[in-house]
């Protein structure tokens, strides 16, 4: 087939899907999509003889699945997910994932259905204009009219998603347009120029030439944009301690010299510079304001696009542009290694010493079961290929804390936006990006109770996950706050229930564990089992995870 030759506009949307290289389309069923699933499993023909379908479907429970796996693709194989969500209510079950992927950069193609444009106004069943609603939280949000332009329009949007700094774009196509062959025209896409500016680099330079405490922050950005080769070489060549966040664990393997994560407090109080690479100033970096207020600490932000510059506090210098370049261009500009050995082996002793110390908590005998002892027992069952995802409050804050990944690109958290959720469909990307690799997925029993349901698309889909549960019986990073803001708590309580035999039920196994000499060999069953094996913790609902402030 040409590209000329007429084709309905769910068959122009996937082949601009596939020549994107996309191998997945995350959905649930909707009338007014149903010629995407035709495109995606090549048609009625190819679907009786059992014929091998051009694209892999994968229908969930929940729409905000389909988007939390899409964005989940994204972030695992750095070119945009895809999900096709019905009109109306399809698209606002998605609202939430959508936001998620905009506040993450993670690279996302969400098309809708939408009513027919002739009947537009009249009250058609589903009819709500949805790029309004999706606007501020995408990159773009279109309506296509025009039969003929649908592949050029998909085209566009994968482009745009998977371009720096990443995102989602969403397009709805009303019923009419895209049930409606028509020859389609072809779009245009043109590569950006990402060179990082010369003066911007010599300027980032200098400011690290006549640094004595420097420490180098690494986010999701990194991965994202390719460059954790190019950090690596960055602080090797330079000599500069590091701290991982994000996509970017992983960066520097655990037992690297300059990983100094565990020592992330001290760093940020005593250095003189910090550089923050491939991730923004937010909350989770105090802002960007680091020492005291009598020495504040200088700043370097290096972005992948110039839109991700901070801007909200004072900067030193920075730089933007394709983050290897300006790994490498920096690198470069510095030439020689910094003398600051005494500096970054006082960091790395200090994470050695909070490691250490985090020993007696892993090894933890308490009954009730202390959640610590649940990543004593779990360390060592990771392989260096292990996707991990955390999906919870208190629970993933200890699996930060406890788990520090080989490789980048393997450790899925929920990121600054922070939604409840994401676990099922996250494991469910992870499962099909790495089918050869174990996929550790970690809830709490609030977080799962958001999407329990789809453990029903992992069974159906033979995606095994062993899934780890901590019970704490209630929402524990909203409980304990409340109580430190109020001295009491309200509406942070949930039941011990047994998760497990949701799971069961759904066609999964599982069990409760409630001796944590048992917790070992639960794991050894869940990460074998070859189906969806939820372990049920019950932890101790007394126990919060350390934290200085409440993230607000
Ligand atoms: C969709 C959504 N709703 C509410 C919140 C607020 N919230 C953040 S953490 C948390 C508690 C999570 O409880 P759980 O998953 O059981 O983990 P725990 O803290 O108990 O380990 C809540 C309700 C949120 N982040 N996302
Ligand atoms: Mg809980």
């Amino acid at each position: 087939m040409t590209d000329t030759e007429a084709t309905h506009g769910g068959q122009q949307a996937v082949d601009a899907a596939l020549a994107h290289g996309v191998t997945t389309m995350f959905t649930l069923s909707g009338a007014h999509v149903f010629p995407l699933y035709d495109a995606a499993v090549g048609g009625r023909q190819t679907v009786e003889s059992g014929g091998l379908a051009p694209m892999r479907l994968v229908d969930v429970r929940h729409e905000q699945t389909a988007v939390f796996a899409a964005e989940a693709m994204g972030k695992l194989t750095r070119s945009p997910g895809f999900a096709v969500v019905t009109a109306g209510p399809g698209v606002t079950n998605a609202v939430s994932a959508i936001t998620g992927a905009y506040v993450n950069g993670s690279p996302l193609v969400v098309i809708g259905g939408r009513a027919p444009d002739a009947r537009w106004g009249t009250g058609a069943l589903q009819e709500l204009d949805h790029p309004p609603l999706v606007e501020s939280v995408t990159k773009s949000a279109t309506t296509v009219h025009d039969a003929a332009s649908v592949r050029a329009a998909v085209d566009d949007a994968f482009t745009i998603a998977g371009a720096a700094h990443r995102g989602p774009v969403f397009l709805d196509i009303p019923m009419d347009v895209l049930f409606t062959p028509a020859a389609p025209t072809l779009g245009t896409s043109t590569a950006m120029d990402r060179s990082p500016d010369d003066g911007d680099i010599d300027s980032v330079a200098a400011v690290i030439r006549s640094a004595s405490r420097p420490v180098v922050v690494l986010g999701s950005d990194v991965w994202a944009d390719g460059a954790e080769n190019a950090a690596r070489a960055f602080v090797d060549a330079l000599g500069l301690p590091v701290i991982a966040n994000g996509m970017a664990r992983g960066v520097l393997p655990p037992d690297h010299p300059l990983l100094v994560t565990r020592a992330r407090s001290l760093a940020f109080k005593q250095a003189d510079l910090v550089i923050v690479a491939g991730t923004p100033l937010d909350f989770r970096l105090g802002y960007g304001v680091f020492g005291s207020p009598e020495s504040p600490t200088q700043v370097v932000h290096l972005a992948d696009s110039a839109s991700q510059v901070a801007t909200h506090t004072a900067l030193a210098a920075s730089a933007h542009g394709d983050l290897s370049r300006v790994f490498t261009a920096i690198a470069e500009a510095v030439s020689d290694p910094l003398a600051i050995s005494a500096w970054s082996d006082e960091l790395r002793s200090a994470a050695l010493a909070a490691i250490a110390a985090d020993a007696p908590m892993l090894a933890s005998d308490a009954d009730p079961i202390h959640p610590a002892r649940i990543y004593g027992e779990l360390q060592p069952r990771l392989s260096d290929d292990t996707v991990v995802i955390g999906d919870g409050g208190d629970f993933v804050s200890f699996a930060g804390r406890f788990i520090e990944p080989a490789t980048p690109g393997r450790w899925l958290d929920p990121g600054p936006y922070g939604c409840l959720g994401t676990g099922p469909g996250y494991a469910m990307a992870a499962r099909i990006a790495h089918p050869d690799s174990p996929v550790v997925l970690l809830m709490g029993d609030g977080a799962a109770g958001f999407s329990l349901m789809d453990i029903d698309s992992l069974v159906r889909q033979d995606l095994p996950v062993a899934i780890v549960v901590a019970n704490n019986s209630g929402w524990g990073l909203e409980r304990h706050p409340m109580r430190f803001l109020y001295g009491y708590d309200v509406a942070a309580d949930l039941a011990p229930t047994p998760y497990e035999d949701v799971v069961r039920a759904l066609g999964g196994a599982g069990e409760s564990v409630t001796n944590p000499g048992d917790i070992g060999a639960a794991l050894d069953r869940a990460l074998a089992a070859g189906v969806p094996y939820l372990v049920n913790v019950h932890t101790d609902p007394e126990i919060a995870y350390p934290r200085s402030t409440t993230g607000v």
